[in-house]
Parts: structure tokens; C-alpha cells; sequence
């Protein structure tokens, strides 16, 4: 009863509550194996970067140790993940990419 004021009595108004899904970082992480050109390219292909923000953000994560490259609904950004973990496999690379909520 989202009106009841838990006892007998008056009745109170509830805020109208307006709920945004939660947000996902998708965060990839340095290693000291996987080819600069490589991160490179799974920033265009997956994050929508084009080639000069793809190479900035990766040098950010080779020198910082790890970067935001996206924020997404949990669904996409799961899927991101899934996307860049599978590809760096398939190179036999061992990038890391993870996801937190925001
Ligand atoms: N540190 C890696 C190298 O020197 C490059 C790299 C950048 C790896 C960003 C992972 C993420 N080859």
C-alpha cells in the first residue's frame, strides 16, 4: 500500500520516484604483453572510437593501469566484455576487460 502511513490513520503521499537503470563501467586493464595496436583496435571496434581516441585512451590504460572505456546498461555493457575478452583470446593476448556499476 504505497499511500499507508504504516497505522491506522493518516494517509501519506508518496514521491513520485522516476528510477534510472544502473550504469556499468567497462574498464580495461594493462598487461605487459598485449600489443599496443591490438588495444587499439578493440577501442575502435567495440567502443566507437575513432583512431586518435582509441591510441589516447590506450596509452591512459598502459600508463595509468587501467581506464573507463564506456559506461553502458548492464546488458551492453556485458556484451562488451564478452566481445573484447573473446577477441583477446582468440589472439592468444591476455588484455583484461571487466565491469563495474557505476
Ligand atoms: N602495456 C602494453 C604494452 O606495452 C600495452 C597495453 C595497453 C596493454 C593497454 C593493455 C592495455 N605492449
Amino acid at each position: 500500500r504505497p499511500d499507508d502511513d504504516g497505522e491506522a490513520g493518516l494517509a501519506v503521499a508518496t514521491k513520485p520516484k522516476t528510477k534510472r537503470p544502473p550504469m556499468y563501467k567497462v574498464l580495461l586493464l594493462n598487461d605487459d604483453f598485449t600489443p599496443m595496436e591490438f588495444v587499439v583496435m578493440v577501442l575502435e571496434r567495440f567502443f566507437g572510437l575513432n583512431h586518435s581516441q582509441a591510441f589516447e585512451l590506450m596509452l591512459t590504460v598502459h600508463k595509468k593501469g587501467l581506464a573507463v572505456a564506456g559506461v553502458f546498461s548492464y546488458e551492453i555493457a556485458e556484451t562488451k566484455v564478452t566481445q573484447v575478452m573473446q577477441l583477446a583470446r582468440e589472439h592468444q593476448h591476455p588484455l583484461q576487460c571487466t565491469m563495474e556499476k557505476e
